[in-house]
């Protein structure tokens, strides 16, 4: 069987919230892979340290700063790609934060700024790179971001649990309405991974022996572990694959 099929030789990836990260990890993975990056972060230093730092490796990277969860920003950022001539072939909806306090404590504020970094973004530049792959008429690639938060959840994380709940359904959105177009749109749901966002769960001997012994595994995750599920979503090899999560949790979601 031929690695080609397996290659991003020639095709563009925007990965959103990849300046750390798992975005990051995903990103470099697909640069090995052969693909041009577009790292995506709010902060437009370390998005551009990012992308000089994947570049020292030899992978061809670049920096498009912009808050995902604006809409006018995220016209912004595909206007200038056009006027780049940059084309989108697989974009990975990545961008997420974490908030965790219980929903009697919650300000309606932060559940909306949960939704919508976590789930709206996706709906807004899947659309505009859609848009773009349909008009080009050769299909492209959506990977979607979603959790173990996708399927079950925990106390204190319900707008993360709603929203990447949501980014599950999205998902089969995407692939209901673009899948005639050859736009194969599929989600990653990482299990619990070692992340800056998750550093205090880590230091936490309580959860760190929850998570430890919940997964089947006996471990936290890394996030380069995350690079095989996109690198076979983004490519060739996942052509008839659509609507469909990939949980890489060490399969914490297949045993009780
Ligand atoms: C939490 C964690 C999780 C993980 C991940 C699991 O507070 O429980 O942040 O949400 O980050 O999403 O898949």
């Amino acid at each position: 069987m031929s690695l080609e099929l397996f290659s991003l030789e020639g095709r563009t990836a925007l990965v959103t919230g990849s300046a750390r990260g798992l975005g990051l990890a995903i990103a470099r993975g697909l640069g090995k892979a052969g693909a041009s990056i577009i790292l995506n972060g709010t902060d437009a230093g370390r998005t551009a340290a990012a992308a000089v730092a994947l570049a020292a490796e030899g992978l061809n990277a670049t920096a498009l700063a912009f808050d995902v969860a604006n809409d006018e920003a995220v016209l912004a950022a595909f206007a200038r790609l056009d006027a780049e001539g940059r084309e989108v072939d697989i974009l990975v909806n990545n961008a997420g934060i974490q908030f965790r306090k219980p929903m009697l404590d919650l300000d309606p504020a932060d559940w909306r700024r949960v939704i919508d970094i976590n789930l709206t973004s996706a709906f807004l530049i899947g659309r505009e790179a859609a848009r773009r792959m349909i008009a080009r008429g050769r299909g492209g690639k959506i990977v979607n971001i979603g959790s173990l938060m996708s399927e079950v959840a925990r106390p204190t994380v319900a707008p993360y649990t709603a929203a990447k709940g949501g980014i599950k359904l999205l998902t089969r959105s995407m692939a209901a309405e673009w899948a005639e177009h050859g736009i194969q749109s599929n989600a990653i749901g990482p299990g619990y991974m070692a992340t800056d966002m998750n550093e205090a769960l880590m230091n936490d001997p309580k959860f760190d022996s929850f998570v430890k012994g919940r997964t089947p595994t006996r471990r936290w995750g890394l996030p380069e572990e995350l690079v095989g599920a996109a690198v076979f979503l983004a490519s060739p090899a996942s052509n008839y694959v659509n609507g469909q999560i990939i949980y890489v949790d060490g399969g914490m979601l297949a045993v009780l």
